[in-house]
């Protein structure tokens, strides 16, 4: 028996940075990743997000691709600066039209767009009026929010606030390695801080502009302990609050899990019973990403969890390096309907890098992302079975694209690009979706993988 509702969406997942390309067209503004990208060192091969996709330009042309897949969702982001150049202020018409232009052809292709207000492209200007880190930023979000309800929520129903805001806070201001490339444990927990907040605030945006479902995107994964010692199975709990309570536990309970200021010590912001109410404003659905599970030592030198993921040998992994592990997909949907209660869910990304072949007479054949994409869409019907409302499974990602600080060197897409022609090629995994969507899910346990 199938155990996907005939209403599933069947989505594929991009950002705007990642794959738009022309970020300063039409008179939008810098982000973090322009300045990033430029900074030497920085991003693998001197990449940037330049061309990337050149999907601003050729949006048409992909979304008609997604639609011969069949896939009836897509989750997209707006970049900020192309409505907002210097992040508040005079609407700048122009990229705003840009979004306009591609809910109406989605629409036109029967594709329910889910839009995610923030992927990481903060303009600029903001980041140095100090990012983040500055409480103002809460408002500035709210208002940029408020500009894109008013223009897009008669068409787009699904919205989701941030998109993993944890990556958001740890990579970029903790470690560093992504824009705007902060180091420091304070700046980090005073950024999710304020994530936390610009999110409670354009929730309570929606409420008065609104008439569909809000929701926010969070990387949740497993944390599960290397072996049976004490040490490792506490380093893993604190893990888990760090990883995957930080952002959940105040949104969802209105408070910070416990033990997560001990383990930031002196570097813990203040926070108001207010600000906590103001983030505890009720969402409509809950968005998870999932890509795989922490396998965790005790190690004292890694804060503030004192916590570190480590690889087994022999494991099945990724080209990103991270373990295949779909079962992980599973119990996460579980814990979160234990834990937080029954919601609606969707899975707002899911998906692999592996060193694909380049096209060969128009074929890509990428064997290993097929069997991750059935291994996982299994584990998500299985939290289904399970009674979990899981709504939407949106595949990561739609188009080779721009990974951050791996550059154009990891491939996620279901279709294929060359960054020198820009051409288009679905592969395998991508006709293997198609057949499974056509089936409403109910040929998974038998489709074959692709040639
Ligand atoms: O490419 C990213 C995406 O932007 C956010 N989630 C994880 C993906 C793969 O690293």
């Amino acid at each position: 028996m199938n155990g996907f509702p005939a209403d599933f969406l069947w989505g594929a997942a991009t950002s705007a940075y990642q794959i738009e390309g022309s970020p300063l067209a039409d008179g939008a503004g810098p982000s973090i990743w322009h300045r990033f990208s430029r900074e030497p060192g920085r991003v693998l091969g001197g990449d940037t997000g330049d061309l990337a996709c050149d999907h601003y330009r050729r949006y048409r042309e992909d979304l008609a691709l997604m639609a011969g897949l069949g896939i009836n969702a897509y989750r997209f982001s707006v970049a900020w600066g192309r409505v907002l150049p210097q992040g508040g202020g005079p609407i700048n018409r122009q990229g705003l039209g840009f979004y306009d232009r591609l809910v109406d052809e989605l629409l036109a292709l029967g594709i329910a767009p889910m839009l995610t207000l923030y992927h990481w492209d903060l303009p600029l200007a903001l980041d140095e009026r100090g990012g983040w880190c500055h409480r103002d930023i809460a408002g500035r979000f709210a208002d940029y929010a408020e500009v894109l309800f008013r223009a897009l929520d008669d068409r787009v129903r699904l919205w989701l606030t941030l998109n993993e805001p944890w990556v958001s806070a740890v990579l970029g201001y903790q470690t560093g390695v992504h824009a705007p490339g902060r180091q420091g444990l304070s700046e980090a927990a005073l950024a999710a801080q304020h994530l936390l907040l610009a999110h409670g605030e354009a929730v309570a945006a929606y409420r008065a502009t609104g008439r569909h479902r809000i929701g926010i995107a969070v990387n949740l994964e497993p944390q599960h302990a290397a072996s049976e010692r004490a040490e490792d199975i506490e380093a893993a709990a604190r893990r888990h609050a760090y990883v995957n309570r930080w952002f959940l536990d105040p949104i969802l309970l209105g408070r910070y899990p416990d033990g997560l200021s001990a383990m930031f010590g002196a570097a813990w912001p203040q926070v108001s019973p207010e600000d906590l109410a103001r983030i505890h404003a009720p969402v409509d659905f809950l968005g998870v990403n999932y890509y795989s599970r922490g396998l965790v030592e005790w190690d004292p030198s890694d804060r503030p969890a004192q916590a570190r993921v480590i690889s087994r040998m022999g494991t099945e992994r990724t080209a990103m390096g991270w373990e295949v592990y779909p079962e992980g997909l599973t119990e996460i949907l579980l814990w979160l309907r234990r834990e937080y209660g029954e919601r609606p869910l969707y899975l707002t990304e899911s998906g692999a890098a592996f060193d694909d072949p380049p096209p060969a007479d128009g074929v890509v054949a990428d064997p290993e992302r097929a069997t991750y994409l059935r291994r996982h869409l299994r584990a998500a019907e299985s939290a289904l079975r399970q009674g979990v409302d899981l709504r939407g499974y949106f595949v990561w990602s739609l188009l080779d694209n721009f990974e951050w600080a791996y550059g154009y060197s990891k491939r996620f897409g279901l279709i294929h690009v060359d960054f020198a022609t820009q051409r288009r090629t679905p592969k395998a995994s991508a006709w293997l979706y198609r057949a499974i969507i056509r089936q409403g899910g109910a040929n998974l346990a038998d489709s074959p993988d692709p040639a």
